[in-house]
């Protein structure tokens, strides 16, 4: 049995097609752990962070969240967040390592995507197409590694101060906004970290600035994944402006670009905070 396994930052809790589970992190602020699976109130937790002064954080999953996730299955893939942002990258590959001892006919790969949210939602999606064709594992785990290295992440924060907090970004960067209506149009980099673009005012510019950066990034009309944190009107704005570019592809033979929105779960809510819009897409 084959099995998809990502941690919560996807922001996937099924996937149509594949048997899929998420692995929780955990967001922790006073007295409170949020266990972001799928019964997380991701309304409650906004609400709870926007109340609360004090310190926060997150935690990577446990090594056991990994095992229990394993179970049962004989060919695993293993999607996490940016090795440079976060432990759970290696806390899967630790748990891989002790379950291959009392497992070792079972082949698990683990995909560092360098990025997270969306962008680990295509390569999701592209894994579950490229199983259902019926290949053998390292085809796919080839394959799937080329296909990462066409996809691109950006993204739109209203304020960085729980990135800033937790040192993901520089206070430098942080300081720069947290201004009323200036958001910060950042991108993974190449090491997977954030890395800052350009600052915009207001929603429509965020906007406008998000599909030039995409057009600069080569995207013709692929896929795209968009993830926010309770903004429906942006990412519906976006998807419509990116719908307008592209009304129809040669090359993907939809009738318009393959465009979806999300909401964010707890980990991604946690660090983007209210408003904030990541970008997942292709540029093949
Ligand atoms: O291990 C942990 O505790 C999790 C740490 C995660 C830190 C970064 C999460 C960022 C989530 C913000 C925008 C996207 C940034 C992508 C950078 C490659 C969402």
């Amino acid at each position: 049995m084959m099995k998809l396994i990502a941690d919560s930052s996807a922001n996937l809790t099924m996937l149509e097609g594949v048997t899929y589970q998420s692995v929780p992190m955990t967001i922790r602020a006073g007295e409170r752990d949020f266990v972001d699976d799928e019964t997380l109130d991701t309304h409650e937790l906004l609400d709870y962070l926007a109340a609360h002064n004090g310190k926060s954080g997150t935690a990577c999953p446990s090594l056991d969240g990994w095992l229990k996730a394993f179970e049962g299955a004989d060919e695993i893939f293993v999607i996490t967040i940016t090795s440079s942002l976060s432990g759970t990258c290696a806390s899967a590959m630790a748990a891989r390592d002790v379950y291959l001892q009392s497992h070792p006919e079972v082949k698990i790969h683990i995909f560092d995507t360098l990025s997270t949210g969306p962008e680990m939602q295509l390569l999701a999606e592209k894994l579950a197409e490229l199983h259902a064709k019926g290949l053998p594992f390292d085809v796919i785990c080839e394959k799937a590694q080329e296909y990462l290295a066409t996809t691109h992440l950006f993204f739109s924060l209203k304020s960085l101060h729980n990135l800033a907090q937790n040192g993901r970004v520089s206070k430098i960067a942080a300081g720069a906004i947290g201004i009323l209506g200036i958001h910060i149009l950042a991108t993974a980099s190449l090491e997977g970290t954030i890395q800052p673009v350009e600052k915009c005012r207001g929603e429509k510019k965020t906007c406008a600035a998000m599909v030039q950066k995409l057009l600069e990034a080569d995207y013709h009309g692929g896929k795209v994944r968009i993830h926010h944190a309770e903004n429906p009107e942006t990412a519906g704005a976006l998807a419509a402006a990116l719908r307008d570019r592209f009304p129809w592809t040669l090359l993907h033979l939809f009738p318009q670009a393959d465009i979806k929105s999300y909401p964010l779960r707890g980990l991604c809510s946690y660090y983007a905070e209210r408003g904030g819009v990541i970008v997942g897409f292709e540029t093949m």
